[in-house]
């Protein structure tokens, strides 16, 4: 049984974060999605559309995710590969590097080209498709 691990915010879920997540499941048996608190998000210094319980709630019925962890701090990443059994963490690429000292294989994908969060609303600012 190969465990996946990933974290996001998954804000105004789109399908360049269906895309990662079919992908990261795609690489073994069971995918955690580590999803960060409101909290958690301040210290990003991002500012969600949906709060953490909806954006669990939106989540919890996309097939690839088996399991939704929330996130809290930079920190939790160790603790939650030993406690969860974590073979590979699957973040895109934006984050090249940045998790490599971590105990366990780590995986960076492409982003999906044409989409992100803050592109949703910037349309939704001019209320065009
Ligand atoms: N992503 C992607 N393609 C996009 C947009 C996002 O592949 N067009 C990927 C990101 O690279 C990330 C995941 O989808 O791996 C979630 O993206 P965000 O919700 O923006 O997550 P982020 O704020 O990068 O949080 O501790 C790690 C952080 O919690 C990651």
């Amino acid at each position: 049984m190969k465990n996946i691990l990933t974290y996001g915010t998954f804000d105004a879920l789109h399908w360049g974060h269906i895309k990662l997540l079919k992908r990261a499941k795609e690489m073994g048996d069971y995918l955690y999605v580590g999803v960060s608190t409101d909290e958690f998000n301040e210290i990003k210094g991002k500012k969600s559309i949906f709060n953490e319980i909806e954006r669990v709630k939106l989540l919890e019925d996309v097939p690839y995710v088996d399991e939704i962890i929330m996130e809290n701090d930079w920190a939790q990443k160790e603790k939650d590969i030993e406690k969860y059994g974590i073979d590979i963490l699957v973040m895109g690429e934006d984050w090249e590097g940045e998790f490599n000292d971590l105990p366990c294989k780590v995986v960076y994908l492409p982003r999906t080209e044409g989409i992100s969060t803050n592109k949703i609303k910037q349309r939704c600012l001019r209320r065009v498709i």
